[in-house]
C-alpha cells in the first residue's frame, strides 16, 4: 500500500488542485468562514509545493455565492428522490420506446474517476449503449487515436522528471507558460540550472512561453505534420535513425517514403530557423516533443500526433530518462477518463470496445444486462443526433457545451430542442444549465472526494474538507441512484468512493490479464483507511510492473508487440476565402479557467485579462483601420463575436487569436465558438477549434463606457462584458446608438431607480460621468465617451463602497497612485508600479522586481510577463 509519508498538520488536508492536468497537491484548510487557505504540497511529486495563480487562489472560489444547492425539475426545486425518479423514468421510457441509442450522457474529463467509472458502467454496460462521449473529445481524442495506432494502447511513455533531464525541450501547440504554469516552472528552472538545455516553441503565434525559448518557430497553422515529416527525413538523411531499436518498429520505409513526398516549405518557416531545428534535434539524444492543443485541435490531429511519435520512433528517444514524445492532458482527470474508457469508442482500463473478447470479459465482470457492442457517437456527432432528433434524451455531467463545443449556436439549439436535458453542475449561471429541464447539483472540489490522474500518469486523491453544502451530492452518487431507479441497483450499489475505487482498480487486473498497460491490480483490495491515506502513485501498479516508463525496451501493446510508425500526408486546415480571410486560432488565458463558472468569482483572478479580446497584427489593424482599444466584429456563416482588439505583434499578419473562456453570462457576444465550425479530425473525431475561417471588421461603436457597481449590473448595451472586482463587479460598455438621457441610462445600468447621484456630462462631446452613492459612500459609476474610455480600471474598482468625493475626476490622487492591471495575481502587484519601479532604475531584472516589490516570487505565474515587462519599459542606454 501507498502510504501519504508523513501526516498533514491537524485541521490540514492534503488534496489535488481541480484544475490542469499537471495534477498539483495542495495543503488545504478550512478557515471557518467557509473559505479554505490553500498552498502547494511540498511531499506532491507532480509540484512540490509549488502553485499558479489559479492554484493559489482556490480558496477564493469555494464560496456558495452562485452555487445550484437543490435539484430542480422544470424550474421548480424538488426533493432528490422526486428529481432521480424523474430522470430514470424518463429515460427508461425512451430507452423503451426507441432503443438504448436515443439516450446520451455528455461528460467531462474533469470528473473524478470514481464519477467517470460510474457513468461508463451505466452507459455501456446497463443501458447498453456507448453513447456516452466526454469533453476529452475536445482535448485529448486526437492524441488517444495517435497513441493507440503507434503503440497499441493510449499509453503516455513519459514523465515529468523527463521535461527536466532533457537536453532539447520541444513544444509544440503548447502554451504551458500559461496552461501547465507548474510544469512550465519546472522546465524553466531545470534551464537556469543547466543553461545548456535548449528549449524550442513552435507556435504560429507568440506566446509567453517562447520567454524561456532559444528558438521560436512561427510555423503556418496546422503545419506541424509538414515539419515533423521534414525531422524524420532529417533524421534518416543525418543517420541519427536508431536500427537496432526499429528491429521492434514496423512502417519506418512507408513513413519515410511520405515524409520525402511532403513539402516542409508549407511550414512558412526561413530556410534557416528550420535548418537549425532539425540540426538540433538530430544532434541531441536526449529529447522530449511536448504537445497540447496546437497539435490535438486539428483535423488533422492524429497525424499530427503520429508524425512527432514517427520521429522518437525512429531514434528510439522513448521512455528513456529525458526523452519521448508527451502530450500534456488538459484537465484534472483527462488522463483518468481515458483510463475509465469514457470516450465513445473505448471501453474501460484501456480495452477495446471493439474486440469481442474484451466486450465479453467487461461484461463478465460488471455481470451486465446489456453490453454496447459498438461505439458511440461522438460529441459533434452526438449533437447532431441531438439537433436531429435521434437522440431524446441527454444527461450533460461536468461540461458547458453551450459555450465550448464547436458550432455553439447550433450546439444551443439542439440542446434547447431536445425533448429531455438534465445538467449536473455546481451553479445554475451556466449558458448550458439554463437549458436544463432537471438541473441536479452537485458537490464542488473541496467538497467532494476521489482519484484523478495527472498527465504523467500520477493518480492522487481528491479530498473532502469542506462540508456539503445544501442539498448538493457527488456526480456519482446522482449516477448511481438514477441506475438504481432503472432496475440495477445491485451494480451499483456502493457506499463510499473506495468502494467504486476497488470494483475498478480489480477489473483493471483482469484488462491486465488481457494485455492491458492499464493494470491497478495492486490497489483492488483498499480498505477504507488505506483509500483515506493513498499517496499519489504513478501507474501500472501490478505484480509485473509498478510506475516507471514504457516502450525503451520496443516491446509495445500491439497485436505485433511492435511499435508502428504511420505514414502521414500532411493536410491543411479549412481553406481561407475572400469572404474569409484571417485564421481564427482560440485558447487559453493564464488566470481564467474555461468558462470560468470558479475562476471568475476570484476579483484577484478577474483581474489579469478582464475583458474578451482579440489579438491582432498591427499591418491587419491598420488595413481595418482599427485603433488600440476599438471594438472588432469577427464573423462567419456559423455566428459572430464583438471583441476588444489587442493589437499586438505576438500574432501572425492574417491571424487572430481569441481565447475562449467568455460565455453569454459574462460578455454579450464573445462565445468564440459560435465561429468555429465543427470540421473534425476523420480518426478522433476532434474538432479543429484553432482554425477558423472569419471576416474580421471595425465594429462601429458610437459610444463607449465603463462601469463599476457594488451590486450586479444590468447590461442594457450591444456590446458588454463583465468581471469580478473586489466588492462589486466592473463592466465594459460600447453601443451603436448614444443613449440620449446618460442619467436615466445608467439609473437602468445599476438598477438604482433613486440614488443620490453626481454627473459631470458635456453633451457636445458626448462625455457623461455619472456616479451613484449612499450615505457618501460610492454605490456604482459609469464612464462613457464617443472613444474607448482612458480611465484607471482597477483605481476606480478599488473606490467601490468608499466615501469618494471626487471619483469623476476619474484618476487616482497624488496621494493613491493607480497600480494599473495586475501583472502578480498573488501580490497584487499593478503594472504601473512595475514599470515605475524598471524606469526608476529600482530594478532592472525578473529577480530585483521580485525583491522591490514582491511580483513573481509566489507562485511565478507572471515571471513570462515581467521578463516582457522588463524588455518594454527599461530605457534604452542613450537616455540614461
Ligand atoms: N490558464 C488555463 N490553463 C489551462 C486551461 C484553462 O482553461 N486555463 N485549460 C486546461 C486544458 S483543458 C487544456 S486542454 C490545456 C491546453 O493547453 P494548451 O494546449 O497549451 O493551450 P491552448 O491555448 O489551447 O493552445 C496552445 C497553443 O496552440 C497554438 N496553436 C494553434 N494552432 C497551432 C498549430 O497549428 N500548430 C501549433 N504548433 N500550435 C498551434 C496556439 O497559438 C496556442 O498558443 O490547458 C489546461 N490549462
Ligand atoms: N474554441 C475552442 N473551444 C474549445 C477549446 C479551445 O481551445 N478552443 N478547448 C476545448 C477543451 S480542450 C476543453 S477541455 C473544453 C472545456 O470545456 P467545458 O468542459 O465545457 O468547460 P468548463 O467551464 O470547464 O465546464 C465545466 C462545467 O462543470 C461545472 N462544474 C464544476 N465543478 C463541478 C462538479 O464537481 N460537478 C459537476 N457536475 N459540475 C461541475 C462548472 O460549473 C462548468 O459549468 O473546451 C473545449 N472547447
Ligand atoms: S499548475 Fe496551477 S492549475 Fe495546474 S494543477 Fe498546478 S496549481 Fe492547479
Ligand atoms: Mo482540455
Amino acid at each position: 500500500m501507498i502510504h501519504q509519508p508523513h501526516a498533514p498538520e491537524p485541521g490540514q488536508a492534503r488534496t489535488t488542485c481541480p484544475y490542469c492536468g499537471v495534477g498539483c497537491g495542495i495543503l488545504a484548510a478550512a478557515d471557518g468562514k467557509g473559505g479554505l487557505s490553500v498552498k502547494g504540497d511540498p511531499d506532491h511529486p507532480a509540484n512540490k509545493g509549488r502553485l499558479c495563480s489559479k492554484g493559489s487562489a482556490l480558496g477564493e472560489t469555494v464560496g456558495l455565492e452562485g452555487r445550484l444547492l437543490a435539484p430542480r425539475v422544470f424550474g421548480q426545486e424538488v426533493a432528490w428522490d422526486d428529481a432521480l425518479g424523474v430522470v430514470a423514468k424518463r429515460f427508461s421510457k425512451v430507452i423503451a420506446d426507441y432503443g438504448p441509442d436515443a439516450v446520451a450522457f455528455y461528460v467531462s474529463g474533469q470528473l473524478l474517476t470514481e464519477d467517470y467509472y460510474v457513468a461508463n458502467k451505466l452507459m455501456k454496460g446497463f443501458i447498453g449503449s456507448a453513447n456516452i462521449d466526454t469533453n476529452s473529445r475536445l482535448c485529448m481524442a486526437s492524441s488517444v487515436a495517435g497513441h493507440r495506432r503507434a503503440f497499441g494502447s493510449d499509453t503516455v511513455p513519459g514523465l515529468y522528471e523527463d521535461l527536466e533531464l532533457a537536453d532539447l525541450v520541444v513544444l509544440t501547440g503548447s502554451n504551458l507558460a500559461w496552461c501547465h504554469p507548474v510544469l512550465y516552472q519546472r522546465l524553466a528552472s531545470a534551464k537556469v540550472a543547466r543553461p545548456a538545455m535548449k528549449i524550442v516553441v513552435i507556435d504560429p503565434r507568440r506566446t509567453a512561453t517562447c520567454d524561456i525559448a532559444d528558438l521560436h518557430l512561427a510555423i503556418a497553422p496546422g503545419s506541424d505534420a509538414a515539419l515533423f515529416n521534414a525531422l524524420l527525413v532529417a533524421i534518416a538523411d543525418t543517420g541519427a535513425a536508431n536500427l537496432s531499436y526499429m528491429s521492434n518498429v514496423t512502417g519506418y520505409p512507408e513513413a519515410l517514403t511520405a515524409a520525402c513526398a511532403s513539402d516542409p516549405t508549407e511550414t512558412g518557416l526561413p530556410a534557416a530557423d528550420l535548418a537549425a531545428f532539425l540540426r538540433l534535434w538530430t544532434s541531441t539524444e536526449k529529447v522530449v516533443t511536448v504537445c497540447s492543443q496546437g497539435i490535438n485541435q486539428s483535423s488533422s490531429g492524429s497525424d499530427k500526433v503520429n508524425a512527432i511519435i514517427n520521429c522518437h520512433l525512429a531514434t528510439g528517444c522513448i521512455g528513456r530518462p529525458g526523452m519521448g514524445p508527451f502530450s500534456v492532458t488538459g484537465q484534472p482527470n483527462a488522463m483518468g477518463g481515458r483510463e475509465v474508457g469514457g470516450l465513445a469508442n473505448m471501453l474501460a482500463c484501456h480495452l477495446d470496445i471493439e474486440n469481442q473478447s474484451h466486450r465479453d470479459a467487461v461484461q463478465g465482470f460488471w455481470a451486465s444486462p446489456a453490453m454496447a457492442q459498438k461505439p458511440g457517437l461522438k460529441a459533434v456527432d452526438m449533437f447532431r443526433a441531438v439537433a436531429d432528433g435521434t437522440i431524446k434524451a441527454i444527461w450533460i455531467i461536468h461540461t458547458n457545451p453551450a459555450v465550448t463545443m464547436p458550432d455553439a449556436d447550433a450546439v444551443t439549439a439542439a440542446i434547447k430542442a431536445c425533448p429531455f436535458v438534465v445538467v449536473s453542475d455546481i451553479t445554475a449561471q451556466t449558458d448550458t444549465a439554463q437549458l436544463a429541464h432537471v438541473l441536479l447539483p452537485a458537490t464542488a472540489w473541496g467538497e467532494k472526494s476521489g482519484t484523478v490522474t495527472n498527465s504523467d500518469r500520477t493518480i492522487s486523491r481528491q479530498r473532502s474538507i469542506l462540508p456539503r453544502p445544501g442539498k448538493a451530492r457527488p456526480d456519482w452518487w446522482a449516477l448511481a441512484q438514477v441506475a438504481t431507479r432503472m432496475g440495477h441497483g445491485n451494480a451499483f450499489a456502493w457506499q463510499t468512493e473506495a468502494e467504486i475505487f476497488n470494483e475498478y482498480a480489480a477489473l483493471s487486473g483482469i484488462a491486465g490479464s488481457l494485455g492491458s498497460d492499464f493494470d491497478i491490480s495492486n490497489l483492488a483490495q483498499l480498505s477504507e483507511a488505506d483509500y483515506a491515506g493513498l499517496a499519489p502513485f504513478t501507474w501500472p501498479q501490478n505484480p509485473r510492473k509498478q510506475g516507471g516508463r514504457f516502450f525503451a525496451t520496443g516491446t509495445f501493446h500491439t497485436p505485433d508487440a511492435r511499435g508502428h510508425m504511420v505514414p502521414i500526408t500532411p493536410r491543411a486546415p479549412q481553406a481561407l476565402t475572400a469572404a474569409h480571410p484571417f485564421r481564427l486560432n482560440t485558447g487559453r488565458i493564464r488566470d481564467q479557467w474555461h468558462t470560468m463558472t470558479r475562476t471568475a468569482k476570484s476579483p484577484r483572478l478577474s483581474q489579469h485579462l478582464a475583458e474578451p479580446f482579440v489579438e491582432i497584427h498591427p499591418s491587419d489593424a491598420a488595413r481595418l483601420n482599427i485603433q488600440p482599444d476599438d471594438l472588432v466584429e469577427l464573423s462567419n456563416g456559423h455566428g459572430r463575436n464583438i471583441l476588444r482588439a489587442l493589437i499586438s505583434q505576438n500574432a501572425a499578419p492574417g491571424q487572430l487569436f481569441a481565447p475562449m473562456h467568455w460565455t453569454a453570462e459574462t460578455a454579450s457576444a464573445a462565445r468564440i465558438d459560435a465561429l468555429v465550425p465543427s470540421i473534425v479530425d476523420p480518426i478522433s473525431g476532434q474538432p479543429e477549434s484553432k482554425a477558423a475561417a472569419v471576416a474580421a471588421q471595425l465594429y462601429p461603436a458610437q459610444w463607449f463606457g465603463f462601469a463599476v457597481s457594488a451590486t450586479p449590473l444590468q447590461p442594457q448595451s450591444e456590446y458588454w462584458a463583465r468581471a469580478r472586482v473586489p466588492g462589486g463587479w466592473r463592466m465594459e460598455l460600447a453601443g451603436l446608438h448614444t443613449p440620449e438621457d446618460w442619467v436615466a441610462y445608467a439609473r437602468r445600468l445599476f438598477a438604482l431607480p433613486g440614488a443620490e447621484s453626481a454627473t459631470v456630462i458635456d453633451a457636445k462631446r458626448g462625455l457623461a460621468r455619472i456616479a451613484f452613492h449612499a450615505e457618501g459612500r460610492l454605490l456604482a459609476a459609469l464612464f462613457a465617451g464617443p472613444s474607448p474610455v482612458a480611465v484607471g480600471r482597477d483605481h476606480l474598482a478599488s473606490r467601490l463602497n468608499q466615501s469618494e468625493p471626487t471619483i469623476l475626476a476619474g484618476r487616482p490622487r497624488a496621494d493613491m497612485p493607480d497600480p494599473g492591471a495586475t501583472v502578480c495575481a498573488c501580490l497584487n502587484v499593478g503594472i504601473n508600479t512595475i514599470r515605475a519601479a524598471i524606469q526608476s532604475g529600482r530594478a532592472l531584472s525578473v529577480a530585483a522586481l521580485g525583491e522591490a516589490l514582491g511580483a513573481g516570487t509566489s507562485c511565478g505565474s507572471c515571471r513570462p510577463e515581467l521578463a516582457g515587462l522588463l524588455t518594454r519599459f527599461k530605457l534604452p542606454e542613450a537616455a540614461e
